[in-house]
This record gives structure tokens, sequence and C-alpha cells, in this order.
């Protein structure tokens, strides 16, 4: 069994601290925000992020998206966080021991165990960002995170008796269950998790479930789905913009739509981006990549969108394979998708 090593400060954090040396140096004498000050308010005044990466790779069964939180600090995530007004508190990265046993060859979901142990500190660590006021970015590692990162989104909301919606890119629905999944795979998994179907270990994390009305979720993207998964989609009554969708009606429409949906709770809503969701010419870095997916703008303008809308209560980039990746270009796109996000305009 895994055990995730606690960092050497003296707080419970199960983020080690050994990046934070990159994020603080004194953002008010951020020299890049006195360069950008002439084209208006920086949208981060104000404002503090907390960076959360978690290395978590064995729920692809692929090596290399455990090196996707690095990757992206080497696309100066931090720092160009800061050109934006914002304060950055990087956690640093989880650390996340290696399995000490290999699952069975046709086990159902794989690492069960150790990802739910994962999660269980995620969705901690997550809550605990939104309980101190800071804006929680959360760095994979494989999807099945997703699970921790939301479930700590939604128990920090419950708590205040309100409900909070979702935002999900991706070329998969990622709505698979142990019984459903041809791979076992937990990354195949994490959305019908956090909408209560699979496994206590994962559903059950923060004491509840579901953590999420399917009637305040929308997904995009999606152009490869299983039988099962279709079935569970029109069960739940989830709504899918698929790349059928976003080609017909165009991004901007659906985007629109997306927002809506996801904003008919209380709380505002959780984004989570899988870069699967991109087209593989833009985005070669992915364990999954699936021809006809969203275009580089396609991806900017729905961030775009989210910024402006000013709901989003949590973002996350996951599956950064640098494996796979070519010149560290799809996590310099997870870096540019993710300013995006928060608010960095052409003009
Ligand atoms: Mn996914």
């Amino acid at each position: 069994m895994i055990r995730n090593l606690f960092g050497v400060s003296t707080s419970e954090s199960s983020f080690a601290g050994f990046s934070s040396f990159m994020s603080k140096q004194g953002k008010s004498s951020n020299p890049a925000s006195d360069e950008l000050s002439g084209s208006g308010e920086l949208p981060g005044v104000g404002k503090t992020v907390r960076i959360l990466g978690v290395p978590l790779g064995y729920g692809c069964g692929l090596a290399g998206v455990d090196l996707g939180p690095p990757a992206l600090r080497v696309a100066r995530l931090d720092q160009r966080i800061e050109q934006l007004g914002y304060e950055v508190h990087d956690s640093g990265d989880m650390r996340i021991v290696r399995p000490s046993s290999v699952p069975e060859p046709h086990a159902k979901a794989r690492y069960l165990n150790e990802i739910s142990e994962v999660c269980v500190d995620l969705a901690r660590e997550t809550k605990q960002a939104l309980t101190e006021g800071e804006f929680p970015i959360v760095l994979g590692g494989d999807h099945s995170i997703a699970v921790g990162s939301i479930s700590g989104v939604a128990s920090f909301f419950k708590d205040k008796k309100q409900s909070i919606g979702l935002i999900w890119f991706d070329a998969h629905a990622d709505m698979n269950t142990p019984e459903t999944s041809f791979s076992g795979n937990i990354h195949g998994m994490p959305l019908a998790a956090l909408l209560g179907h699979g496994p206590p270990e994962l559903t059950g994390i923060e004491g509840f479930s579901p953590k999420l009305d399917p009637a305040l979720c929308a997904h995009l993207g999606a152009r490869d789905l299983d039988p099962a998964e279709k079935q569970l989609i029109r069960k739940l009554g989830i709504r899918f913009f698929t790349m059928r969708e976003i080609d017909e009606r165009g991004m901007s429409a659906c985007m629109d739509e997306a927002i809506s949906i996801a904003s008919r709770g209380d709380a505002g809503y959780a984004v989570t981006f899988d870069v699967d969701a991109l087209d593989p010419t833009d985005a070669p870095g992915s364990g999954t990549v699936v021809r006809g997916g969203l275009t580089y703008r396609e991806a900017h303008l729905g961030l775009e969108k989210v910024a402006e809308n000013g709901g989003m209560r949590s973002l996350e980039v996951v599956e950064i394979n640098t494996a796979l990746d070519v010149n560290n270009r799809t996590a310099e796109l997870g870096v540019e998708l993710i300013l995006s996000a928060l608010g960095k305009t052409i003009l």
C-alpha cells in the first residue's frame, strides 16, 4: 500500500513544499504587472490561486502522465499566472509512492485503493484552499484525480448548503464503472463516480454521494463513448455537447449553453479539462488521443467565456503525457488555457 509522504512544513498538507521556491517572489514587485498595467485592470488583482500538483499516473496504465505537473511548471505556469495580477500559492506536488503490488491482469478497477487514498487527500486539500479563500488549480496526473478535487469542491459548498455545477472537457465520457470498463483503468470512471456510480472507495469520499446533480453538469468534446456509458448518459440525462454538435452549432453557442447549465445551481461550477478534448494536432501529448477534437481556438474561446462568466470555482488540467508530447507543446497549451480561464484576453 502506498503512503502519501507529508511535506516538511509544519502544516498537515500532504503536498511537499519543494517547488514553492519557484512561486513566491514578491508579487507586488512583479515586473510583468508593470508591463501590462497600461492595458487596464489585471484580472487577478486581489485574488489568490492555490496550485496543487498531483503526479498520479496509475489510473491510466501508461507512464508519462505523472510528469504533467512539472511539465506545466517548465512552461512557467506560476510566473504567467502572476503576470495576470494573481498571487500564487504553489503547494508543490503531492508525494505519491509507487504501489507495492501490480493488479491482477483483468482487475476491474486497477489500483483502486491507492487512487482512493490520493483522492481523499486531494479532496481535503482542495476544500482547504477554498476555505482559505484561494482558488484551486489542480494539475494532473490522470483524470482519476477529478474524483478527489471535485469531491473537495462539492463538499465545501455542501457545507454552505449550496450545489456546485460542472463543466467537463473530454474526448471520452469518463463514465465507466468497474463493471462496464474494458481496461479497468480508473481514469475512465471519474465522472460516473462523482455522479454516484462506482465503488464506494470513490463515490464515498467526503462522506456523501452523489457529489453532483446531473442537471447541473455539462460535458464538451466527446467523440469516443462506450455502449454502457451511452446508457448511463441517457439514464442520468446529463447534457453532452458532442463534437458533432459543436461542429454543427459552433463552440460559442455550445459553450454559452454549457455555462448556463452549470450555473443553474447556487454555487457556480468546477471546470476540469482533459487535454484529449483537444485535437491531437494541437495536443499530441496525451495517451488517449482521438482525431476530430477541439481546435486551439475553440478551446481558448471556451475558457475565455468561462472567465467572462465569472462562475468558475475550481480549475483542473489533466492527462498531459510528457513521454508522448512534442517539445512540451501540450503542456504549453495547458498553461495557455489556464491563463484564458483566469481572464487573460487578447486585447
Ligand atoms: Mn478524461
